[in-house]
């Protein structure tokens, strides 16, 4: 037997539209919560090959997922390039060192795709107990997030410190997107290489900038990765993921097989566009899930736009950590139900 989220993902029919949650491992799961009491870091519990498989599991058995995401974090490999990273409550990651100029980008480790193995020997252990039916998506955010982060040193509300560089300096941040792109290539294909069936870049933050620039420091650099991948792994889907920047569809394109919609974006406008070019994954806002009724209401209604074309289940964005988990199951098999063909 296939994966259903594999094949749905190339186009190819399915018993019904796989569906999975983005941050399904997570804060909304008890069992997670015990896991993070016991560890107690976050961080910590990214770096323990065993933890990370208990973790990416835990939704699988609980909800019944067509696919598994790996537990970890976009803010790892940049770690790893050797920017110290902190995660502080109320506040999220923190980097104390950030990326300035010319001599920063040099010193960034170009072995940190190696470093990461506690992510390689995470996949191989996940897919020793994943049923053979679900899928595993390995991931990493996309060289603009990132660097976002590496630059900002932590989440930001204007973005100020890296858009300046984009209109000051756009050959320094270039250099750092390239430096990011070819770690990140390195790290998704070694997670391919352990076991990843699907990989997803998550490029949070593309819609902090307008049309022309979204494409020149982030579009183009996700369809590298993807070429790249798609070039040594025809066999494993592409998924790319930007928020915000629903109104630039329509420049869209690459070698990528899925495309993340987020809340934002009607999924009617989004099918008027990409047709059956590529695989369609989203999108019900994640807030939909503190209802029945208002999860119901969604899933009827996207299920009904996407009826006879490529598409996947999931949120327009991460599921919140108050949801409850009896909601989140509701959606899973709700999606299930009325797509089973
Ligand atoms: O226990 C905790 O409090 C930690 C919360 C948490 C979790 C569960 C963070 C901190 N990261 C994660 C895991 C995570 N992050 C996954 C695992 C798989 C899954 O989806 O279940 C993934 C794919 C991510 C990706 C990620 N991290 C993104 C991109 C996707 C998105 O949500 O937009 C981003 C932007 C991050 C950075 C990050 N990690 C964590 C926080 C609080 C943040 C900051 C977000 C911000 O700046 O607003």
């Amino acid at each position: 037997m296939g994966k259903v989220f594999v094949d749905a993902c190339f186009g190819k029919e399915t018993p019904y539209t796989p569906v999975w949650m983005m941050r399904q491992a997570g804060r909304y799961l008890p069992e997670y919560m015990e896991v993070r009491r016991k560890v107690g870091n976050f961080l910590d519990m990214t770096r323990n090959p065993e933890i990370v498989a208990e973790i990416t599991l835990q939704p699988i058995k609980r909800l019944d997922v067509d696919a598994a995401i790996l537990f970890s974090d976009i803010l790892n490999l940049p770690m790893e390039m050797g920017l110290p990273l902190r995660f502080e409550k109320g506040v999220g990651p923190i980097f104390d060192k950030t990326i300035n100029d010319e001599k920063d980008i040099e010193e960034l480790d170009e072995r940190a795709y190696e470093k990461i193995s506690y992510v390689y020997k995470g996949i191989k252990l996940i897919k020793k107990d994943l049923p053979e039916s679900k899928a595993l998506i390995g991931f990493s955010g996309s060289p603009w997030t990132v660097s976002t982060y590496m630059v900002e040193g932590r989440g930001s509300k204007q973005y100020a410190k890296i858009k300046k560089m984009v209109y000051t300096n756009p050959k320094l941040l270039h250099k750092l997107l390239d430096k990011v792109t070819d770690q990140t290539i390195k790290y998704l294909s070694k997670q391919i290489e352990s076991g990843a069936d699907a990989i997803m870049v998550f490029d949070s933050w593309g819609g902090a900038l307008e049309r022309e620039k979204f494409f020149e420091f982030s579009w183009e650099y996700m369809k590298e990765i993807a070429k790249s991948i798609k070039q040594n792994y025809k066999n494993i889907p592409v998924i790319l993921f930007s928020k915000g920047v629903g109104l630039y569809m329509s420049d869209m394109d690459g070698e990528f097989d899925v495309l993340g919609i987020d809340w934002n974006t009607p999924m009617d406008y989004a099918l008027d566009i990409f047709k059956d070019n590529y695989t369609l994954q989203g999108n019900m806002d994640p807030t939909r899930l503190y209802s029945k009724e208002a999860t119901k209401e969604a899933v009827i209604k996207i299920a009904e736009i996407m009826k006879g074309h490529r598409h996947i289940f999931n949120l327009g964005h991460g599921i919140l950590p108050d949801v409850p988990v009896e909601n989140a199951k509701y959606f899973v098999d709700l999606c299930k139900e009325v797509t089973r063909r």
